[in-house]
């Protein structure tokens, strides 16, 4: 009698429980089987736009029109999706460029369908008629020192949260079910140096994962927050901003810990500590920016580790926190962006960016209209 009842409810309980999972990780990117890469040129449908403008029509805009839609570019209760290159078209397009600091054309120019193509966050860039990327903001102009000006991109959740004042010392811990080894944290430990070097903070390892305020864990498809993970690519990792402190992690990714890429073609394998110094931007509390260099713009070359601070993070986790008192802002590698464009060093630049783009949105949109 008691066990009918028992066993039913047991069952609900296991399944409503996330379920962690034990993550792949390659120690290094030629430990990955090929048979895990997966071919990318499915985004080259839109690139036969290339130089299209506004008063043509073109087989197929209709559903780059929907493409810009799905992010916030075309008002949503706008659905007719003709191929003609309309106004509406021409200022999602001008609108696009801004946020990504392209130059605001209205054209569909080479420079723009790059970035289009480009795997990219799922989320919009522009909720309820905001860019959620302050970009081109003239009040956002900032002097770096004395004679370089630039203009900061960076940008902050609504109403900008931040870990209280006087509680600069956080905790972090890992779910205690993914038993991750010493390699893995340290990858972490490196990726929260990273933000505590320049700011008043610092992030201490704690065995209570209860207690501790940021909680690191990996985790497979639906796992109780509402935010489902999609097995490879797509989105890689989610964390939300202050006070809550949750930072997950898709368990399908193919997780590279030593993330030496050199030499390597595009593929499916995502550096970790890129993620992680991204997603701890987000923890503390940073939106998206829309400098190509930032940590935080929403886009990440694959193939490539890119886990150096850029200036405009500075700037932004500094206008939240303040500065490291030990810090001194001539580091070399914290150059600022204006200066650093003029070296004319060549950088490296590969027209697939990895994992990001909601591939099952974009396809959806592609297949189904
Ligand atoms: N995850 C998205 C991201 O971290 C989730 C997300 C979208 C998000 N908008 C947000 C989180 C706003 C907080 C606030 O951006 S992701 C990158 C990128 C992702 C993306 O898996 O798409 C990195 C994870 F875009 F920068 F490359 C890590 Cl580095
Ligand atoms: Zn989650
Ligand atoms: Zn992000």
């Amino acid at each position: 009698m008691k066990l009918t009842f028992l066993v039913p409810v047991l069952l609900i309980v296991i399944s409503i429980v996330p379920s962690p999972t034990s993550a792949h990780f390659f120690p290094n990117i030629s430990s990955i089987p090929p048979s895990l890469i997966p071919n990318a040129t499915i985004w080259d449908a839109f690139n036969k736009f290339a130089g299209c403008q506004k008063g043509v029509k073109a087989d197929g805009l209709s559903k780059l029109k929907k493409y810009f839609q799905l992010f916030g570019y075309i008002n949503n209760s706008y659905d007719n999706f003709s191929d003609d290159f309309d106004e509406y078209l021409e200022s999602a397009v001008r609108n696009y460029q801004l946020n990504f600091n392209l130059n605001a054309t209205g054209e569909l120019d080479a420079p723009t369908l790059k970035h289009i193509v480009m795997p990219r966050c799922g989320n919009a860039d522009i909720v309820n008629g905001t860019s959620t990327m302050r970009s081109g903001n003239p009040s956002n102009t900032y002097s770096a020192n004395s004679t370089i000006h630039a203009v900061a991109h960076y940008s902050f959740f609504p109403d900008r949260p931040r870990w209280p004042r006087g509680r600069n010392q956080l905790t972090y811990a890992f779910q205690p079910e993914n038993q991750l080894s010493d390699a893995v944290r340290g990858v972490f430990s490196r990726a929260f140096e990273r933000w505590s070097e320049v700011t008043p903070l610092t992030f201490t390892e704690t065995t209570s994962f209860s207690r501790a305020d940021l909680r690191i864990g990996f985790f497979s498809g639906d796992h109780g927050d509402g935010e489902p993970f999609d097995g490879v690519l797509g989105t890689l990792a989610h964390a939300f901003a202050p006070p809550v402190g949750r930072f997950h992690l898709d368990g399908e990714e193919n997780w590279v810990i030593d993330g030496d890429f050199m030499g390597s073609s595009p593929m499916s394998a995502i550096d970790l500590e890129s993620v992680a110094v991204h997603e701890i931007g987000h923890l503390l509390g940073l939106g998206h920016s829309s400098v190509e260099d930032a940590i935080m713009y929403p886009t990440i070359s694959s193939g490539t580790r890119k886990v150096e601070l850029a200036n405009d993070d500075v700037m932004g986790i500094q206008e939240l926190y303040g500065s490291n008192p030990n810090y001194n802002g001539s580091d070399p590698t914290l150059t600022p962006r204006g200066e650093r464009d003029m070296s004319g060093a060549p950088r490296f630049d590969c027209s697939l960016r990895c994992g990001v783009l909601l591939a099952v949105g974009l396809f959806s949109v592609l297949l189904f209209v």
